[in-house]
């Protein structure tokens, strides 16, 4: 196991250690990562140091993520200012759901986002790794003697590293993602279990999907979109976050290195949420240029109507088409 950056995790142990109060952090739009992470770190100081006050401080509610534990609260803001506050999977300070992580005595940033906000009084970035949930298990295993973990508490941390990394296929799982799994699974990951509870959905998830599939559309450059209004939405009986998941569904499609799905959500100001994917194209810069960001591969931004929306799909294809132009390796 390479430990790159040592002596910032040694800094970030020291401060845990030293601090009684502790509230974690995580992203707006929560996905397996933020909640495997900050989960699986509560458990993780729970177990370690039961004297210490750990919490999450949280109240975003998400139906396809509640068999992890959602029942996330809003700690005090008098007790933040004693508190240590760990912010994960996050990488800028709009992006954090509570807004009030500031006023922790200190905050500590671990990401594996692009840097473009050093908002923490220590940042541990690694923008290689496949999820935060990854770095989490980095950090348990360079302090295994100290911490305690159980069979909970790494099947948090496995289920980030699963839904971040795409079952271990997307770019970024390297040897040091699979080491890391095997010493999670080695504590107990029930994987049956929590496979289940990710992957089986009800008929009506998959009716809708048959209708992405007949309803999605390319461009002459090769990006293929999909555009959920409010009545599909409404027709098929799915919140904008079970909508959003469709993106996955476009990623096999051969001669499309960039595909795209704008999801009309609730929201009063008409927001419509994108989410980008792309082999061989960068789409972070295009996801950055549409109010939003991410990864490399695997980004996400916001518009505003549909014209905004044809603006950016043509601009994506665009992308697609000039790689086509200059490069002769896709596929
Ligand atoms: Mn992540």
């Amino acid at each position: 196991m390479k430990y790159e950056n040592g002596a910032v995790m040694d800094e970030i142990f020291r401060k845990i250690r030293e601090y009684d109060s502790i509230v974690l952090f995580r992203h707006r739009r929560v996905d397996g990562d933020c909640v495997g992470a900050t989960r699986g770190f509560e458990r993780m100081l729970k177990l370690t140091w039961p004297e210490k006050r750990v919490r999450i401080s949280d109240a975003q509610s998400s139906s396809r993520l509640a068999f992890a534990g959602m029942e996330g609260k809003i700690v005090p803001e008098e007790e933040l200012k004693g508190s240590l506050g760990i912010v994960l999977d996050t990488a800028d300070r709009e992006r954090v759901s509570d807004k009030r992580f500031l006023s922790c005595r200190e905050v500590i940033k671990i990401d594996h986002h692009i840097e473009k906000d050093p908002y923490g009084d220590v940042n541990w970035v690694e923008e290689e790794r496949s999820s935060v949930c990854e770095m989490c298990a980095v950090f348990y295993s360079r302090y295994s003697d100290a911490l305690r973990l159980d069979s909970e508490g790494a099947g948090y941390f496995f289920m980030g590293m699963v839904t971040d990394s795409g079952r271990f296929r997307f770019s970024g799982t390297d040897g040091d993602t699979l080491r890391l799994a095997g010493m999670l699974l080695d504590l107990g990951v029930d994987t049956g279990r929590l496979y289940s509870n990710l992957y089986l959905r009800d008929m009506n998830e998959w009716k809708y999907r048959a209708w992405v599939y007949e309803n999605m559309a390319m461009a002459p450059g090769g990006c293929v979109r999909i555009y959920i209004d409010k009545k599909i939405r409404e027709r098929f009986g799915l919140d904008a976050e079970a909508a959003a998941a469709v993106v996955s569904l476009m990623e096999n499609i051969r001669g499309c290195l960039i595909w795209l799905a704008f999801i009309e959500t609730d929201g009063e100001d008409g927001e419509i949420r994108v989410r980008l994917r792309s082999r061989s194209v960068r789409c972070d810069g295009l996801a950055s240029r549409w109010r939003g960001g991410g990864h490399a591969f695997a980004s996400g931004g916001t518009v505003y109507s549909r014209e905004e929306a044809d603006r950016l799909w043509a601009e994506a294809d665009e992308m697609c088409a000039e790689y086509k132009r200059t490069h002769t390796d896709w596929m």
